[in-house]
């Protein structure tokens, strides 16, 4: 089989006759789609054309192509196509029935199916986690079902990155995380994940990140913007406005954008100059608003 390499990992880039299976073509025409530049193809020493597996995801995305054997791609496969009208309700059973890898496969299927990472994290992934965050108001054994639905989410999170282009050698950079003492996982990777879709070299630096690595970090790269996120509202909010005005003081003309439910304690004047920002969808608009140098229209004004 060519998608997976000797360490049995995914293999990064694919044969013509692995990409034409896992979207039912002729490999003739994946080679002639190849010559006529529609589908980047690299050539291995021996002479043979392999694609990588991000610019055959995005030749997917933008002819819309369906991917019949996502197998082939070493991706989880869905039960045929979901309309984005219900996607939020079969995410929900699927974590809620421990049914892991459909839950996966309709998350991986809605991205080569062309919807973009914002909308899938802001609604589906969001919805169905929040639902989800509910159930322990009757059942407190209910908390098992968010850690492990928190558990597949993750997992599809980093099967995501494996789909995005690696940044070019001058992409931007962006470093962030949860904010100190603040345990969640989900929404930082999905942070990371939204400015690596958008062209940058995003380290999500995870949860629970002092103050003090988030500055170093930022010595250490120069990012173009910082990100913390705060799902719940911080144990001392003015010590947590403190912190976020030493990251922002640190960036040097960088952004620094906050965002997350937990932001909700910081009334404007607390964080001035940093971007607040509420969704993941907005997130990638004013990452990529900063790349084309369009002003954005989100609190904090000019960083
Ligand atoms: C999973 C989960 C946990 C897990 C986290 C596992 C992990 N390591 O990640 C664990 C079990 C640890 C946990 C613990 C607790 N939890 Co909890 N948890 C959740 C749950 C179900 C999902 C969180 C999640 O990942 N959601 C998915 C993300 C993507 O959605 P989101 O957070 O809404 O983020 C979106 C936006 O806010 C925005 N965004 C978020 N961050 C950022 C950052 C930037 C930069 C930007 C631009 C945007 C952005 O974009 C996201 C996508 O749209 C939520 C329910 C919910 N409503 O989310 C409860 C929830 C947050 N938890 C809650 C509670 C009460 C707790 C506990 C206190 C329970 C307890 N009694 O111990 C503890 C507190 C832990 C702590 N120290 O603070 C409450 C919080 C209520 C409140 N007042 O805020 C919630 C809302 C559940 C509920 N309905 O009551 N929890």
């Amino acid at each position: 089989m060519e998608q997976t390499n000797q360490s049995n990992r995914p293999a990064s880039s694919l044969s013509p006759r692995a990409l034409a299976g896992a979207i039912g073509v002729s490999e003739s025409s994946l080679k002639r789609w190849a010559d006529e530049g529609l589908l980047v193809a690299e050539r291995t020493a021996g002479g043979h054309r392999r694609i990588r597996v991000s610019e055959a995801v995005r030749f997917v995305r933008e002819a819309g192509l369906t991917v019949v054997k996502p197998e082939l791609l070493a991706l989880p496969t869905a039960r045929g196509d979901v309309p984005r009208t219900d996607a939020s309700e079969h995410l929900f059973r699927a974590l809620l029935e421990d049914r892991a890898a459909e839950a996966r496969g309709l998350i991986v299927s809605l991205y080569l199916q062309g919807a973009g990472l914002g909308w899938i994290f802001d609604v589906p992934m969001r919805e169905a986690m929040s639902r989800l965050g509910t159930m322990w108001e009757h059942d407190s054994g209910a908390i098992f079902l968010e850690h492990r639905a928190t558990e597949t989410c993750l997992r599809v999170l980093e099967e995501l990155r494996r789909l995005l282009p690696e940044p070019t050698g001058d992409a931007p950079v962006a470093v962030g995380g949860g904010y100190g003492g603040d345990p969640y996982l989900i929404p930082s990777t999905m942070a990371g994940l939204v400015l690596a879709e958008a062209g940058y070299r995003a380290w999500n630096l995870g949860a629970d990140t002092p103050v003090e690595a988030t500055l170093a970090a930022i010595r250490h790269y120069r990012p173009r913007l910082v990100w913390q996120s705060f799902s719940v509202p911080p144990v001392r909010p003015r010590d947590a406005a403190a912190g976020v005005r030493r990251i922002r003081a640190a960036m040097n003309g960088g952004s620094t954008v906050v965002g997350g439910r937990g932001t909700i304690v910081f009334p404007a004047p607390m964080l001035p100059g940093v971007h607040r920002i509420g969704s993941m969808t907005e997130l990638g608009a004013f990452a990529r608003g900063l790349l084309s140098g369009v002003q954005s229209g989100v609190e904090g004004g000019a960083a």
